[in-house]
């Protein structure tokens, strides 16, 4: 007898065998969640050095932000950079705990707005001698004399406005230059989107004893970062305090200059409708594919305009992909993602497929 004849006869006690086995059934497991999408991309630049050799770096982060120095007042640009090194502070306003949160976008417009969790901002001419003479030693500045430095903090936040306006401004990329970094990780910028989303986090190189400048920045892809966090040190300056390097406890750390991308306005969000069955773009009529074209950093919503089930399922090649929605039937429903990286931004429904598509093209 041929071993085939078997065959269907083993079959049909394997599925009595499993039919019976209802203590045992296990559903199958769900389908793996979907990738998480790509982080913004950005480049970091870190140096560590004298203010002679840590220039060279410098020349790099600022060809990355592109184009030209703005100078200070002029009007919002579409591309290039601005640089705060405190010299020009006038006098009234340098050695005082009282430094305008404002003055880089209303006395001299650069599109940049302090705010700390202390009590005040500094710009100091003494190397911070006037505030405690033994940390006149560790500070060395990198442009000119001034240095700067929160008070009752070591913590500033840098929102970013089109120069010399009210307008929130989104920048490609934020560098500073460290004084007296003995400790990694007591110095970092932290960069955040317009929804408060932390993109990214740079820590400033660090060296042991000798007094040196640090510089460390990052540089996006497109003008996507609102707002950064400066953590400048371990502690706030006190009358009293002593750096690490001097037999204190604390990393103590002062900032020089600021250089940063051009303020650019946000570019405005997309929206999508979802019907049965298509999608539509509401800002130009395209549908499956619905193509609507955003700058990096905008949104895309989508609201479904009828009872109906349906999801939004990002189809693309990696990188250029995002997170699916689950599949929602209720009229009014919304999905949204804020997409950072230029590319193409495929996506499709769960439930119908190729019969209903749209794309992202992100600038
Ligand atoms: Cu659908």
């Amino acid at each position: 007898m041929k071993p085939t004849t078997y065959a269907p006869l083993l079959a049909l006690l394997i599925a009595i065998g499993c039919s019976d086995n209802t203590a045992t059934n296990i559903a199958p497991p769900p389908p793996p969640p979907p990738p998480p999408p790509p982080p913004a991309a950005f480049t970091v630049f870190e140096t560590l050095g004298d203010s002679v050799s840590i220039a060279a770096k410098l020349t790099e982060f600022r060809t990355a932000l592109g184009g030209v120095l703005n100078a200070p007042n002029s009007p919002p640009a579409d591309s290039g950079r601005r640089e705060i090194n405190w010299d020009g502070v006038p006098a009234a306003l340098t050695d005082v705990d009282s430094f305008p949160a404002n003055f880089f976008n209303v006395n001299s417009k650069r599109g940049a707005l302090y705010s700390t969790p202390g009590t005040g901002l500094r710009v100091d001419s003494t190397n911070f001698a006037a505030v405690n003479a033994g940390l006149a030693a560790q500070f060395t500045a990198f442009s000119g004399k001034k240095l700067f430095m929160p008070v009752g903090s070591n913590q500033v936040d840098v929102t970013f406005r089109l120069a010399g306006t009210d307008t929130p401004g989104l920048v490609k990329g934020f560098g500073a230059v460290f004084v007296d970094v003995d400790r990694l990780g007591s110095a970092t910028i932290e960069y955040f989107d317009v929804d408060g989303q932390r993109l990214a986090i740079v820590r400033a190189p660090n060296h042991a004893g000798a007094q040196l400048l640090s510089f460390t920045g990052a540089v996006f892809q497109e003008a996507i970062v609102a707002r950064v966090r400066i953590t400048s040190g371990d502690a706030a300056l006190t009358a009293t305090i002593n750096d690490i390097s001097a037999g204190g406890t604390q990393d103590i750390v002062v900032m020089d200059d600021f250089i940063f991308g051009e303020p650019r306005p946000l570019g405005p969000d997309a929206q999508v409708t979802v019907g049965n069955v298509f999608f539509r773009s509401v800002h130009n009529g395209t549908q499956n594919p619905a193509v609507d074209t955003i700058a990096a950093g905008a949104r895309v919503t989508w609201t479904w305009n009828a009872a109906g089930s349906h999801s939004i399922q990002s189809t693309g090649i990696p990188p250029a992909v995002f997170r699916n929605s689950v599949v929602m039937s209720a009229a009014g429903s919304t999905y949204s993602v804020r997409l950072f990286n230029p590319g193409t931004y495929d996506y499709d429904c769960a439930v119908h497929g190729l019969a209903m598509t749209g794309r992202i093209v992100v600038r």
